[in-house]
């Protein structure tokens, strides 16, 4: 299963295509919808969510609510467009048209940002080529394929869950919770998604803080997937290990910059013997682990624990506080500010890291189980279980 996607931030919309999506899968509009609303949603968003209400339109690849096997098109309008399309046109410029009318030019690149050197790497000398393709806007049709994928991982009774556990600073202390319902339920009713009532009105403080301030925050997110039978990705090669992919997809949203896998960094500072899960049995669940500090790898294999992987965002680029930069065409140095942004935007990107890992852990599962049609699949990992339990 793949996907790619395509479209500017203030283009017309957002495009995914995706291929070897198993067929017989039910899969309806409002199944991606929900999760494009949970993204737009979180204290510290800025004007632009209020412009837009993301639904996806389903183009190819799904007949009466099931899929066919075909590849699946998704589609996201994007409302805003309607004031750019001069700017964004896509017919040759138009020479009766004043330059400031047409382009709008951007010739002073935002530091954090990927205008200077995505710029100079493709040679534009208007930073609006670059920053239209780079805009976390993008996020959405990933979080439509995640959403796909969730449908598929949902099947096989695979849940996946969420919660912010830092923002500006502020952490998260209490951030248990019973299920993977209720965690889903407690974030979907907080602002920031955190499960610690007391450190949310702090990040929500923090929040309006750093806006008052012209200023931006940063995060720290965690996603949970239970119930991924053990065995899934592969030790034999660097590139088969699931816990590297899910990393790597990780770091590829936009504005994150760094990763961990069970207790991640802390492992550093502890003996073994206070890292390693003690490995279990009983008849009702087969081989379990007495802890899970290892976040459900081993080996880069699933183990059969929960997987727990966290993302660090940094804090937007985006400021209305000034930074210093300087002009690409006058070489003059400058101010950088701007006219709009999110001042924070951690919660909406607990939803998109939910997507991404969602999404390789479920072409990690097709590869072992098959990926022609679901009940084909539901029937392989049933054996599968069934062996492994008493392995
Ligand atoms: C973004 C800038 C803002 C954000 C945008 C990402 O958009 P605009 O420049 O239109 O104000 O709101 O995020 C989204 C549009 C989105 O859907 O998440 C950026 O520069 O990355």
């Amino acid at each position: 299963m793949r996907y790619l996607t395509a479209g500017e931030s203030h283009g017309p919309q957002l495009t995914t295509i995706i291929e070897g999506v198993p067929a017989h899968l039910t899969l309806e509009t409002e199944d991606i919808n929900f999760d494009l609303a949970r993204r737009q949603k979180g204290h510290g968003r800025g004007r632009r969510m209020q412009i837009e209400k993301d639904q996806v339109k389903i183009m190819s690849g799904v007949r009466h609510g099931k899929t066919t096997g075909a590849p699946i098109t998704l589609v996201v309008e994007n409302d805003d467009w309607k004031h750019w399309t001069k700017i964004m046109g896509i017919e040759p410029l138009d020479e009766s048209l004043s330059e400031e009318d047409v382009k709008r030019k951007i010739t002073r690149p935002r530091p954090g940002h990927a205008d200077l050197v995505g710029a100079m790497k493709f040679n534009h000398r208007d930073m609006r080529n670059v920053l239209e393709r780079s805009s976390a806007r993008e996020t959405t049709v990933r979080v439509a394929a995640g959403a796909v994928a969730k449908k598929i991982l949902s099947t096989f009774g695979i849940k996946v869950g969420s919660h912010v556990l830092e923002i500006g600073g502020v952490k998260a202390d209490d951030t248990n919770y019973a299920s993977i319902e209720e965690l889903q339920e407690k974030t979907e009713s907080s602002p920031v998604r955190c499960l610690d009532r007391v450190a949310e009105q702090k990040m929500m403080a923090a929040i309006d803080q750093a806006k008052n301030d012209g200023d931006s925050i940063g995060g720290i997110v965690e996603v949970v997937i239970e119930g991924v039978p053990a065995g899934i990705g592969s030790y034999v090669q660097y590139d088969k290990k699931l816990d590297a992919k899910i990393a790597g997809a990780v770091m590829g949203i936009n504005a994150f910059k760094g990763v961990e896998v069970g207790i991640g960094f802390e492992a550093a500072s502890k003996p073994g013997s206070q890292v390693h899960d003690e490995i279990l049995w009983d008849e009702k669940d087969g081989y379990t682990r007495r802890t899970n500090n290892m976040g459900g790898f081993e080996g880069g294999m699933t183990n059969g624990m929960p997987i727990v992987v966290r993302g660090v965002m940094k804090p937007i680029p985006t400021l209305y506080k000034p930074l210093q930069s300087v002009d690409i065409e006058t070489k003059e140095v400058f101010e950088a500010s701007i006219e709009r942004s999110d001042s924070c935007a951690v919660p909406a990107a607990a939803v998109v890291a939910e997507a991404v890992v969602a999404w390789e852990v479920a072409v990690a599962l097709l590869d072992k189980f098959g990926s022609e049609f679901i009940e084909e699949i539901g029937e392989n990992i049933e054996r599968y279980e069934e062996r492994v339990k008493n392995f």
